[in-house]
C-alpha cells in the first residue's frame, strides 16, 4: 500500500524524464475523457417528456396530431429549474423532439414544431426558454432528438438522415453549451408518415448515419456526452427502473453496441474486457409514464423508492437521470416537485457527515485527486476515532487513471475478531462510486480487502455513515 498526494503532481513528476514513472499510477485503459469525467461527477440530473403526448395522455404519439392541441397555460421554466435545483440536480435534458416529430423549438425544417402551436401565438420556443432558466439557476442542458419520427412522409427514405442532422445542427449551435445530446434507441414501425400510415423499418445500424452525427457534436460541443444504447459517451443501463448492476464496468466493446441494440442485459454491467469507456446512465421516470397523465398522479414513486433508485445508479457506479413529465399546465406537479425534494434531503442527511474524514489522509480528506494504491492481495484499514455505529460504505476510485478493481471485501472489527461486511449484493467492481448498504454494525476499524484487480486500485475516497432508519412513508 502506498499513499499517493496529490494525484495531480504524480502525474505532473511522471511526466519528467529523470524520473520513473510509478507502476501503480500507469493510467490503465480504457480511459475516460475530461468530458466524462466531469459529466459523471453530476452524479444526478432530470429529464423532462414534455410536447403533444402531453395533450393527448400517449406515451407514443402516431405522428398525426394537430399542433393546435398544445396549449400550455402555465408553462414555466424557471419552475422546473427551481426544482431541480432544490432536489440536488445538476442538469436537466428535455424532449426537443420525440418519436412524434413534433418540436419544441422553432426548427427551420418543419411547420411541425411549437410554431404552429396557439402558444403565444406560435412564437414560443421550449428549448430556448430552459436554456435561459437553465444559465439562471446555474443548471446545465442537455438535448434529447428522437432519430425515429413518426410524422415525417420521408421517414425511411435517403432525405430523412439529412434532415435529422440539420436539425441536429439547428439544436448544438442555438441554446449556447450543452452537456448532453440523447439518441433513443426505440426507432422504425408503424406511424404517420405524411399520411401512409404504415409499417417503415430501417437499418438502425447504418440509417441514421451516426458517424456523421457523432462528428457534428464532437465539433460543435466537444464536451457534450453522446448517449445511445452502445455510447460512445455514455450508455443505456438496459433498464428504464435506474438501476445498474452492482457489478458495473464503465467499458463496452465498441465495436458491438449500437442504437438499438437488443442485448440490453449486457448494459446493465458492461463488458468486463471492453476497450473503451462508456459508463452507465441509469434512466427512470418520477411516475410510470414518462409523459404526464392524470391518473397517474397518485403514482409518483415513493421517497423511499428514489432513494433506492440512488443506490442502485449513483451507488452502482452510474448516473441517475430522473424523469419529470411535465403536465398540461406546464409546469412541474406539486406531488413531484415535492417528492425529488424530500428525496435529495433524505440522501444528504444518509450521507451528510463522512465519519471516517481525516483531511491527512488522501482516502478520506474529502478531495477525489488524492488517492491510495492498493495492490491485489493488499488491505487498507480505517480508523474511526471512537466506537461508532454504521451502515452506509462509500468507495472511490480515482477514474482518470482507469477503473481497476474486480473484487473487494469490506470487513469491521468486532472487538475480537474481523466480521464481513454484508451489503447483500457482490463485491466486485467500485468504479467512480460504489456505496454499501447494510444492517448497522458498532465499531471502530474497518478494513477494505483488494481480492482481485486489473491493476493496483487508485483509492481516491473512502467514507462511511450512519443513515438514520427511514420512516415509512
Ligand atoms: C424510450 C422511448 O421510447 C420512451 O418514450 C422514452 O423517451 C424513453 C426515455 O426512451 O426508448
Amino acid at each position: 500500500m502506498k499513499r499517493i498526494l496529490p494525484a495531480s503532481l504524480f502525474v505532473l513528476l511522471a511526466a519528467l524524464p529523470a524520473l520513473s514513472r510509478d507502476e501503480a499510477i500507469t493510467p490503465c485503459p480504457p480511459l475516460p475523457t475530461v468530458h466524462q469525467v466531469a459529466w459523471q461527477q453530476m452524479e444526478t440530473y432530470a429529464f423532462v417528456h414534455f410536447g403533444l403526448n402531453t395533450f393527448t395522455d400517449q406515451e407514443w404519439g402516431y405522428g398525426d396530431v394537430s399542433p393546435e392541441v398544445f396549449n400550455p397555460t402555465a408553462l414555466d421554466c424557471e419552475q422546473w429549474a427551481r426544482t431541480f435545483v432544490e432536489a440536488g440536480m445538476k442538469g436537466v435534458i428535455l424532449t426537443a423532439k420525440h418519436h412524434d416529430g413534433f418540436c419544441l423549438w422553432p426548427t427551420k425544417y418543419t411547420d411541425y414544431s411549437i410554431r404552429g402551436t396557439p402558444y403565444l401565438d406560435g412564437k414560443g420556443d421550449i428549448v430556448g426558454q430552459l436554456a435561459e432558466a437553465c444559465r439562471k439557476y446555474g443548471l446545465k442542458l442537455g438535448l434529447y432528438l428522437s432519430p425515429w419520427d413518426r410524422h415525417q412522409a420521408f421517414y425511411g427514405t435517403p432525405l430523412y438522415p439529412e434532415y435529422y442532422v440539420l436539425q441536429m445542427e439547428e439544436l448544438l449551435t442555438q441554446y449556447g453549451e450543452l452537456f448532453e445530446v440523447w439518441l433513443d434507441g426505440a426507432n422504425g414501425g408503424n406511424g404517420w408518415y405524411g399520411g401512409a400510415k404504415e409499417e417503415r423499418k430501417i437499418d438502425r445500424r447504418t440509417y441514421y448515419n451516426y458517424p456523421r452525427i457523432f462528428s457534428l457534436v464532437q465539433r460543435k460541443q466537444p464536451q457534450a456526452i453522446i448517449f445511445s444504447d452502445g455510447g460512445p459517451g455514455c450508455r443505456w443501463v438496459g433498464n428504464e427502473n435506474g438501476f445498474a448492476g452492482a457489478t458495473n464496468w464503465a467499458f463496452l466493446h465498441s465495436d458491438k453496441v449500437y442504437p438499438g441494440y437488443d442485448r440490453s442485459r449486457e448494459l446493465t454491467s458492461g463488458h468486463a474486457e471492453g476497450d473503451a469507456w462508456v459508463p452507465s446512465e441509469c434512466d427512470v421516470s418520477i411516475r410510470p409514464g414518462w409523459f404526464y397523465h392524470r391518473q397517474e398522479d397518485d403514482k409518483v414513486k415513493t421517497v423511499d423508492q428514489l432513494v433506492d433508485i440512488y443506490y442502485r445508479s449513483v451507488g452502482h457506479n452510474g448516473t441517475m437521470l430522473l424523469n419529470f413529465p411535465v403536465d398540461r399546465t406546464g409546469r412541474i406537479h406539486p406531488t413531484d416537485s415535492l417528492r425529488a425534494v424530500a428525496f435529495h434531503k433524505r440522501i444528504q442527511q444518509e450521507l451528510g457527515q463522512n465519519l471516517l474524514y481525516d483531511k491527512k489522509k488522501p482516502e478520506t480528506d474529502g478531495n477525489f485527486d488524492t488517492y491510495v494504491v492498493l495492490r491485489t492481495g493488499e488491505s487498507l484499514e480505517l480508523r474511526l476515532p471512537r466506537k461508532t455505529t454504521l451502515n452506509r460504505l462509500l468507495l472511490q476510485e480515482y477514474i482518470p487513471l482507469g477503473q481497476r478493481a474486480k473484487i473487494f471485501s469490506a470487513e469491521y472489527f468486532d472487538g475480537t475478531a474481523w466480521q464481513t461486511i454484508d451489503a447483500g449484493e457482490e463485491t466486485t467492481t467500485i468504479g467512480y462510486k460504489r456505496i454499501l448498504r447494510f444492517p448497522a454494525v458498532r465499531t471502530r476499524r474497518l478494513r477494505l480487502n483488494v481480492l482481485d484487480s486489473r491493476a493496483p486500485v487508485l483509492l481516491s475516497e473512502a467514507a462511511a455513515y450512519y443513515a438514520p432508519e427511514a420512516k415509512k412513508e
